[in-house]
């Protein structure tokens, strides 16, 4: 299809414009496991537009969800410190702003392993957790976390709330850019909301990605790019509405929107929404020049890394993340560069990356094995990382940060 012809995932308008073409990748957490190491990945275009009418940023592509999330979906939140410690913040100021108790009903969607809504669990405050992939499903009703392996549709939220099940307080934290039927979600959010609820939602910020050059955090799960204003205008034509808002650094940047059934924004919304247009990230020219700046950076830092391997240095990865997929495929750095990658969660370990098929294996090799250079695929948690790698570090070890310039530290 062209993109002419192809509509806007938020506001149903043609006439997108094409920002970056990250060419054709495999899936991002399709982790292989080695029996499929001898058969062919299928792999998708991994294109990302614009549009000038709403400004959402967003891929071209839809892959089924079932296909990205249900089965062996390998992400399990728990093995971040500091995302554990960002959630428990995050609990501890909800509880304590709305008030909540043990009559209150609090809903995740996208719980995963039931990393945040333990700390509910904890204070004895009624939760539920909704999530389609069953192995971190299943960890978290091990952990003592009421879980639902479901996705969450409008249906859902019709059936919950039928049975007098309606949420104080919904979190959707990196959910909602996942979600090909938008639309269909925001009305659940709408439908199982109390009437003076909350819904607190964090997605990636664009104006990060785009202002360090986070292309890597581009992949098939990840459909949409928000920015106050693209998501302002998709929360209204839902009826739903943006009432705080607070910019966080989890993820390589992130938003935590404060969303209502009543149209009360508050300063730092009104803030920030004049932010955005006096830097133009609702006009194409925002992102005119990103597609250049990301062709350099797999120059740079594919030039650095061969040049590393032709001295003769040995070289690993550590974190084998969505974002590291993206990162080796597009600059085109393998097994013939990379010996192995580092990863804390024993599900990835023992599998190997899609596409480049570098073997993963846990963290304890890198002192044991010595690498000369570490590149960081997770930098996001380079710091929690390097701090955790000060063996490693002191016997001579050197960890490379890839984005936005390359950096040997
Ligand atoms: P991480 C994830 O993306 C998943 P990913 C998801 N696609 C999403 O939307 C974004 O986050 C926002 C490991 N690690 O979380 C754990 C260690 O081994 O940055 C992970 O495998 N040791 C839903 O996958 C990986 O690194 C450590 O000390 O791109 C990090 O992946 C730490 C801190 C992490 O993102």
């Amino acid at each position: 299809m062209k993109i002419k012809d192809i509509a806007c995932r938020g506001c149903g308008q043609t006439g997108l414009r094409m920002v970056l073409d990250l060419g054709e990748t495999p899936l991002a957490d399709g982790l292989l496991t080695l029996d499929k190491l001898d058969k062919t990945e299928r792999v998708y275009p991994l294109e990302v537009a614009f549009c000038p009418e709403c400004s959402l940023v967003q891929i071209l592509k839809t892959v089924p969800p079932d296909e990205l999330f249900c089965r062996d979906y390998p992400y399990y939140s728990s093995f971040s410190e500091e995302l554990l410690r960002h959630s428990r913040d995050n609990v501890s100021s909800l509880i304590e702003s709305r008030g909540l108790g043990a009559e209150s009903l609090v809903v995740e969607l996208a719980s995963n392993d039931g990393y945040l809504l333990k700390n509910f669990v904890e204070k004895g405050i009624p939760c539920l957790g909704i999530d389609p992939a069953d192995g971190p499903a299943m960890a978290a009703e091990e952990a003592g976390v009421p879980t639902l392996c479901a996705f969450f549709s409008k249906e859902l939220a019709e059936q919950l709330s039928g049975v007098g099940r309606r949420a104080d307080v919904i979190i959707a934290n990196n959910v909602l850019a996942h979600v090909s039927d938008v639309s269909g979600f925001l009305a659940g959010i709408k439908i199982l909301l109390k009437k003076n609820g909350v819904a607190s939602i964090e997605v990636p910020y664009v104006r990060d990605l785009i202002d360090n050059c986070e292309f890597d955090t581009i992949y098939h799960e990840h459909l949409c790019y928000f920015s106050a204003t693209s998501i302002d205008r998709l929360l209204r034509r839902n009826s739903l509405y943006l009432n705080d808002i607070k910019r966080l650094s989890i993820h390589g940047g992130s938003l935590r929107l404060y969303v209502g059934l009543k149209d009360e924004p508050g300063e730092a919304v009104t803030t920030l929404l004049a932010a955005e247009k006096a830097l133009g990230i609702n006009e194409f020219e925002y992102y005119r020049d990103f597609a250049v700046k990301v062709s350099n950076i797999r120059e740079g830092l594919r030039m650095m890394l061969l040049g590393l391997k032709e001295e003769g240095k040995r070289i690993a990865a550590y974190g084998a993340a969505a974002k590291g997929s993206t990162l080796l495929n597009y600059i085109g750095i393998g097994r013939n560069v990379l010996d192995f990658v580092a990863d804390r969660n024993i599900h990835k370990q023992g599998r190997f990356m899609p596409g480049t098929r570098i073997p993963i294996c846990g963290p304890e090799q890198l002192s044991k094995r010595m690498p000369d250079y570490v590149l960081i695929l997770a930098w996001n948690f380079a710091e929690e990382i390097i701090r955790q790698q000060e063996n490693y570090r002191q016997q001579g070890g050197k960890f490379i940060l890839p984005i936005p310039v390359w950096k040997i530290t």
